[in-house]
């Protein structure tokens, strides 16, 4: 064995072996108990970052842990490899977005091996490649023939200059997430899922996934946004028109005074038509338009409406109701039409003030009566009906459901419930993404491709446009195309292409059987690994990616592809990687190599300007708190890489960089190292002590029940919390109990307790810092990996701390005695004593002169 750790020769050495022996792949051949760990799978932009290295270090502790349990382990990886920044980047540097791509894979692949990962690298998935992306237009076209993909014209949150559709979380505060500009309202046609359609079910699974972080599966709840109410019908005057209104307080329909209908509700413009408000209309409308959504969405803005210039009637009272148009009410939710009930509302309350509208009280607060020219807000609290005819005089809460079926059978309303969850919209006017496979047709319109054609090539050589616009529409050779219906040769190809959230949906799936040629996936492969047992990924993508991977599976097992419904039974979000912030007076953020550590400050290396820290926040380019992994895998390694990653923080919380935890981390490597070198002769050539504590004295004994401890402790923190910070904190220990016994006595089974620790502290090393437990493996001499030797298992009754019975004397004379742990020291054993019933009665109120401990075996107390 070398003097030395040197991590650059084992890291190779091993990553080689491993690759040669295929010690990572894995089949389905049905083996008892399958484990299927998967991380979120990266965006190939370039190079991994710390928050990839964490992300997949953890998963990939978890997946050698299972595979030493003895579970069938699948732990793919992969690439998420379409979308925008390819484009922007060929745009920039000059290239192709598939050079590009397939050049970052290249080497992020590269960088993941050098990090030791153990992934069955011939499960790869690219999304970007044909045999991917085919699978996907399959389904695209199983979907439409179903229903669940369709076609309709909307409002899209539209960036001018990067010529592309945003989804409503890409827009920040009315700007494009990626180029910063104002984005502006557009109607387009655009394909989209019915992912509606599971809303309810995809609501009533939140509460069994167990196995989630609580805050995500809420998360999951706010977005699909369930409300429980009725929608009402008015009837517009001296018109064969009615407005349904979806309402979650029909208990105040007669407080109801106006109506308020979304600026894109069809009814707008024909009930102002001919109307003097027809002008005032329109213009609004156009106003409206041009704000983007995310605007509307904010709390407090100004609200405001113009009449319409039509009334409609209020179906319980009578009551003529002035109908406006007003920018608060959305047309993406319920009907697009709000009954206004300005007393008990305070949207109501504020459009009311404004333009001077009737103000109608109709739930009494328990205490005080309100005055509508006295409120100040609405009240939105309990109380008694008033002013609501036969309803007065009971509580509101207890009059929801009574006027609901009032209405109901009046014939004037119905009970219904109402999603905040709305269709996914998958059109991207963008070109590195997989076409949707339709085709327009001036006979037969929209018609779906023949199943033969598929894939739909996207051409990998396209020119790119400067502008980012899509080039497929000028592409004469795709978009050219013959009517699959008709057979007219002048039909058109669509030119979006699919959302990459559409690759991301079941790409875990594709795992189970990557190189299947017939289908999405093998069945019996899909059914044997899915669902995932355990994912692992950024909380960031806690709501979308989540939930539309949760609605397709659901697609594909109602298609009978799959048998599980929900993908992921466990859930882990890691927690971010950060830094504190570096920056010079004169030159803004620094990167940490463009710092120099002097002996009492830190200065810019540009100027010399002593430089000011600033908080720790998520490492990120924009602040420069960024650490490179290759330069950490230069200097200290994969193994302490891993090591620092895991020890630094437990995995949901955030992890603060520290040079001085991964300096640690190699200190304690090299320690391990040394302490297998020291004892490498005695235990070289024996078998690891498996016997009962009892036979041990002394050291010994003490060492192999702490070695079982440890095998506990580590076991626990890993299975059940993944906390491996304190998993590794108890193998330090282990460690230095062994540095801190020099002299222990020559016993028979001495070498075989020591092999016992050592090869413990090798296995429960192993999943963390792989390379460098196995060449200690081999170094103690196995001839096989570390990894296919199973989890230490521990024994139960070496897990109890050995008694001593201490003898209670007072003044001398037996009074008491007592079992105590072992481990107890002289004031554990003093206070025991003093506690002693027997004792007590003797000592009486007697002064206490003197308390004498004798080493495990008696106490006097001098009275
Ligand atoms: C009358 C009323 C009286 C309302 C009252 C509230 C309080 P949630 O709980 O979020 O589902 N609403 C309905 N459709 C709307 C739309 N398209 N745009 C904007 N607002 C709309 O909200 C349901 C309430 O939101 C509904 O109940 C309706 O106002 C409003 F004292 O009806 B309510
Ligand atoms: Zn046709």
């Amino acid at each position: 064995m070398e003097e030395k750790y040197n991590p650059e020769v084992i890291e190779s050495k091993w990553q080689t072996n491993w690759d040669k022996s295929g010690l990572f792949k894995v089949s389905e051949y049905p083996r008892e108990k399958k484990y299927y760990l998967l991380e979120m799978f990266p965006y190939p932009s370039g190079k991994i970052h710390m928050g990839h290295v964490r992300n997949y270090t953890i998963g990939d502790v978890v997946a050698r842990y299972k595979r030493m349990q003895g579970f069938n382990v699948l732990h793919p990886m992969g690439w998420d490899a379409f979308g925008m920044p390819a484009e922007n980047a060929a745009i920039a540097n000059k290239t192709h977005p598939a050079a590009w791509t397939y050049e970052n894979i290249d080497y992020m692949r590269k960088q993941l091996k050098r990090m030791g990962f153990s992934y069955d690298w011939d499960r790869e998935i690219t999304t970007c490649k044909p045999e991917y992306y085919r699978w996907e237009q399959w389904l695209f076209l199983k979907m439409y023939e179903k229903g669940d993909a369709y076609r309709k014209e909307s409002f899209v949150n539209w960036c001018d200059s990067c010529q592309t559709v945003l989804a409503n979380e890409q827009v920040e505060a009315g700007m494009c997430w990626r180029c910063g500009k104002q984005v502006r309202q557009k109607k387009l046609w655009q394909w989209f899922f019915r992912i509606t359609d599971y809303a309810e079910d995809l609501l009533l699974h939140c509460d069994m996934l167990a196995g989630w972080p609580e805050k995500v599966t809420l998360m999951q709840k706010n977005w699909i946004g369930k409300s429980t109410g009725a929608q009402i019908r008015f009837p517009v005057e001296n018109m064969d028109e009615v407005i349904p209104v979806f309402t979650t307080r029909q208990d105040t329909v007669f407080g109801a005074t106006f109506m308020c209908l979304a600026p894109e509700h069809p009814l707008v413009i024909k009930l102002s038509k001919g109307t003097d408000q027809e002008k005032n209309v329109l213009e609004f409308i156009e106003k409206i338009s041009l704000q983007d959504r995310s605007v509307k969405a904010m709390e407090g803005y100004e609200k405001e409406g113009v009449f319409t210039g039509a009334w409609c009637i209020n179906p319980l009272t009578g009551r003529r109701m002035p109908v406006y148009t007003a920018n608060f009410a959305l047309m993406e939710y319920g009907t697009g039409a709000v009954m206004s009930v300005p007393a008990h509302d305070q949207r109501d309350f504020d459009f009311a003030k404004k333009y001077g509208l009737d103000i109608v009280i109709v739930v009494k607060p328990p205490e005080c009566d309100l005055d509508p020219a006295l409120m100040a807000e609405a009240y939105a609290g309990e109380g008694t009906m008033v002013n609501s005819g036969q309803f007065n005089g009971i509580n509101n809460k207890k009059a929801l459901d009574e006027i609901a079926s009032f209405l109901e059978q009046k014939g004037i309303g119905e009970k219904t419930v109402s999603f905040r969850l709305r269709d996914w919209g998958i059109s991207r006017q963008r070109y590195w993404g997989a076409p949707i496979p339709m085709v327009h047709c001036k006979s037969c319109g929209i018609v779906p491709a023949d199943e033969k054609d598929i894939p739909i090539l996207l051409p990998e050589d396209a020119g790119l446009l400067e502008g980012g616009q899509s080039p497929l529409s000028f592409l004469d050779y795709f978009t050219k195309t013959k009517c699959p219906k008709c057979g007219r040769d002048d039909a058109a190809r669509e030119t979006d292409t699919m959302d990459t959230f559409v690759e991301s949906s079941w790409y875990f799936e594709r795992y189970c059987s990557p190189d299947y040629t017939k289908g999405l996936f093998d069945k019996t492969a899909v059914d044997y690994w899915m669902p995932v047992d355990q994912y692992i990924g950024g909380v960031e993508h806690a709501i979308l990616h989540l939930l539309y991977s949760r609605y397709f599976t659901r697609v594909l097992k109602d298609l009978g592809l799959v048998e599980c419904k929900e993908p992921f039974t466990r859930l882990l979000t890691q927690g971010m990687v950060c830094k504190e912030t570096v920056s010079c007076p004169d030159h803004g953020y620094l990167f940490p190599q463009e710092v120099i550590e002097e002996t009492e400050k830190r200065t810019c290396s540009k100027c010399g300007h002593e430089v000011v820290v600033g908080r720790v926040e998520k490492m990120s380019k924009s602040k420069k708190n960024v650490i490179d992994p290759n330069l950490l895998l230069e200097r200290y390694g994969a193994d302490t890489t891993r090591l620092f990653c895991l020890f630094a923080a437990p995995p949901e919380r955030d992890l603060e960089w520290s040079e001085q935890g991964v300096e640690g981390g190699y200190r304690f490597l090299t320690r391990v190292w040394r302490l297998v070198n020291t004892w490498i002769d005695v235990i070289g050539n024996t078998v690891p002590f498996d016997g009962e504590p009892e036979l041990l004295e002394g050291d010994l004994r003490e060492l192999y029940r702490k070695t079982h401890q440890t095998i506990s402790k580590v076991t626990n923190d890993i299975e059940n919390r993944f906390h491996f910070n304190t998993a590794i904190s108890a193998v330090m220990e282990l460690v230095n109990i062994i540095y801190a016994m020099d002299n222990i006595e020559d016993a028979p089974e001495k070498p075989g307790v020591i092999r016992f620790a050592v090869e413990s502290i090798i296995l429960l090393l192993s999943p963390i810092v792989p390379h460098f437990s196995e060449e200690l493996w081999e170094a103690i001499g196995y001839k096989t990996s570390v990894l296919l030797s199973p989890w230490p298992v521990y024994r139960k009754e070496a897990l109890v701390n050995d008694e001593m019975l201490i003898v209670v004397q007072v003044n001398g004379k037996l009074r008491g005695k007592f079992n105590i742990s072992s481990d107890a020291n002289d004031d554990a054993i003093k206070e025991r004593a003093l506690s002693d019933e027997n004792a007590i009665k003797f000592i009486g109120n007697k002064q206490i002169k003197k308390v004498i401990v004798v080493k495990k075996k008696l106490v006097n107390i001098v009275i």
